[in-house]
């Protein structure tokens, strides 16, 4: 598969525009338009994405493993490995950066996600997630990168629901945008990366009910809800979106799960079912 340009990955005014995205019926009190055109979502082998950064769903030892982690090492190549084992692991929720090698990213950020069972026991699987996503976009506007693309962390192995992981991630990702105005503008796009079905149904039911369509666009208008400040904001990104016919180039979505590419069910199961420990 061909690697993926940032151009050719959809933001959700583009997706709004051409009937990819559906707005929600009911909205979150505090939604907003304001990021539309920093926001994306795709469904595609993070690994083949050209964002300045790809987030890895790691573990504490940073050593690799399965799932999106062995996808990244694979593709990245043996430098890979060699640069986390200095790194000295990493605390659950929390996040480190190193560069890409092989990939066509520039760098990899290794965040480390909650094993949910076990989490949410001790009432920390949320608090940790959200730590994974905003120590991330910290670590991107740090270090220059200016787009960043999240894997669904956590809803692997580490058997963090869909729904609940996407809601999460949205909300994380909505208050860093919204809080540190200087830190938040050096970061123009942010990618939420499915590869399986369950994850993409769950992002394309939150991203609208955070990030309705904004009213008076292009977009499909959903008057009721956006914010009206937010609409004379984003109207300029959005006229200038891609057309339907440059979107019908963008990557197939995978056609193999993880779990038939190497992802052991067995091990899945076990974190769904209880946290016996870090695999
Ligand atoms: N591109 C994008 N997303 C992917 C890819 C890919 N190539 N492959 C899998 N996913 P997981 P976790 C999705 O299990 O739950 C590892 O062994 C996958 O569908 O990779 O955080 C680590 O070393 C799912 O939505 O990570 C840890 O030990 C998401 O990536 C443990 O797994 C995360 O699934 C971490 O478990």
């Amino acid at each position: 598969m061909a690697t993926t340009p940032l151009s050719q990955i959809p933001t959700l005014s583009q997706l709004y525009q051409n009937n990819q995205l559906q707005p929600a019926s009911e909205t979150h009190t505090n939604a907003t338009s304001r990021f539309n055109s920093r926001i994306s979502l795709i469904r595609t082998d993070i690994t083949k994405l050209e964002t300045d950064a790809i987030v890895n769903a790691a573990n504490e030892s940073l050593l690799g493993g399965g799932g999106v982690d062995g996808a990244i090492h694979r593709a990245a190549g043996p430098q890979l490995l060699d640069e986390c084992s200095t790194l000295d692991g990493c605390d659950t929720g929390s996040a480190k950066i190193t560069n890409a090698y092989r990939l066509p990213s520039k760098k990899v950020i290794h965040a480390v996600g909650p094993v949910y069972g076990r989490a949410k026991r001790e009432g920390m699987h949320s608090t940790l997630l959200q730590g994974c996503y905003m120590t991330s976009l910290d670590l991107a506007a740090e270090n220059g990168c200016k787009s960043l693309a999240f894997s669904a962390l956590s809803t692997g192995i580490y058997g963090y629901p869909s729904r609940e992981a996407a809601e999460a991630a949205i909300q994380a990702v909505k208050g860093w945008l919204e809080g540190d105005e200087e830190k938040a503008g050096k970061i123009e796009r942010v990618v939420f990366c499915s590869f399986m079905e369950k994850d993409q149904r769950a992002y394309e039911e939150f991203l609208p009910i955070y990030f309705p369509p904004a009213s008076g666009s292009q977009e499909n208008a959903d008057p009721a809800e956006s914010g009206a400040a937010a609409v004379s904001e984003t109207q300029k990104d959005e006229n200038a979106s891609t057309s339907a016919a440059q979107l019908s180039d963008l990557p197939d979505v995978p056609t193999q799960e993880p779990s038939e590419a190497g992802q052991p069910e067995a091990k899945k199961a076990k974190f769904d079912h209880d946290a016996g420990g870090d695999p």
